[in-house]
């Protein structure tokens, strides 16, 4: 039976230092699952219900968590991600004051944080909303896709072309499932570790489409065991993308400065500014540094 919350209950940041850590356990408790841990797909989780914002009309982003409900947790870009809710639905059950949409991003805080990232900039105050809140499908990116596109999905939720290619490098973590998105592979040789390798093998390795029946996509003609998305590889075609993805594997600290700023902006997208519980976001420590 979980815990009620008592009806007086406001949690301090301690309270939500502890649902990190308890996150942070789950994530390292994967056993065989992928790589052996469960961050990739916990920053997924918490991207895809940010990722969902549209500035025109304000609607969708982390505030209500709305990947919840049918239809936008059966929506194809969300393939898989039941996996990575079902491991919150437990955290929820022992913290049940927290919020999804705090959960989820706390998880994807937590996530990059403990895979060796930078420190992401974060504060609660997210609130649980309902199905009619919900977005359209269509509003993730589409990997088959190009420049113009990948430009149209970040612009509408405010970003520019600097932040794009800033927050694509997460593919350094990770992979692609046959049977979630169709595409199949890891990025990088080290898919639990937060670095700048997705920009270094982008420009260091010779990238060939996948002879296969599966959607294009391209191998490092070297070992054949990496993989890039059609939308990662227009981050060296296209000139302006180019010129970032450049200055990010010639510099991992750049990288990580920028990725920490443009992530947390991500995570914050569709919360009014008066939902937050403290006007300057938190930096939370990790597992190591709590125990040191
Ligand atoms: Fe991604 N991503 N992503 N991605 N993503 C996939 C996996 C992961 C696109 C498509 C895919 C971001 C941007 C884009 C992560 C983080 C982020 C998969 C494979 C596809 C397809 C899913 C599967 O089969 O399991 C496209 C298209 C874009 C785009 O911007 C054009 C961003 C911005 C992030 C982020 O976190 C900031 C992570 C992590 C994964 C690995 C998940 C896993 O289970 O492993």
């Amino acid at each position: 039976q979980a815990a009620k919350v008592k009806a007086n209950f406001v949690p301090t940041k301690e309270d939500y230092q502890k649902v990190y850590k308890r996150i942070a356990e789950i994530i390292d408790d994967a056993g065989d699952y992928d790589d052996g841990s469960y961050g990739p797909v916990l920053l997924r989780l918490a991207w895809h219900s940010s990722g969902t914002y549209d500035k025109e009309t304000n609607t969708g982003g982390s505030n209500y968590a709305t990947m919840r409900f049918e239809p936008e947790s059966k929506h194809g870009a969300n393939a898989g991600l039941d996996v990575a809710r079902n491991l919150m639905e437990k955290v929820h059950e022992e913290f049940p004051w927290i919020s999804y949409g705090d959960l989820w991003t706390l998880a994807g805080v937590a996530a990059v944080q403990e895979m060796g990232g930078p420190k992401i900039p974060w504060r609660p105050g997210r609130i649980d909303g309902v199905a009619a809140q919900a977005t359209p499908d269509g509003r993730l990116p589409d990997a088959s896709q190009g420049a113009d596109h990948v430009r149209n999905i970040f612009y509408r939720m405010g970003f520019n072309d600097q932040e794009i290619v800033a927050l694509i490098g997460a593919h350094a973590l990770g992979r692609c499932h046959r049977d979630r998105s169709g595409y199949e592979g890891p990025w990088t040789f080290a898919p639990t570790t937060v670095t700048n390798d997705f920009y270094r093998l982008l420009f260091d390795e010779k990238w060939v489409w996948k002879n296969w029946d599966g959607p294009k996509q391209l191998e490092d003609k070297k070992t054949r065991s990496l993989m890039m998305l059609p939308t990662d590889y227009v981050l060296v075609q296209d000139k302006t993308f180019k010129k970032f993805a450049k200055a990010y594997a010639d510099n991992e600290d750049l990288w990580r400065q920028d990725f920490a700023k443009a992530l947390a902006t991500l995570f914050e997208l569709g919360v009014p500014t008066q939902q937050f519980v403290s006007s300057e976001p938190w930096l939370l420590p990790t597992v190591d540094e709590l125990n040191s």
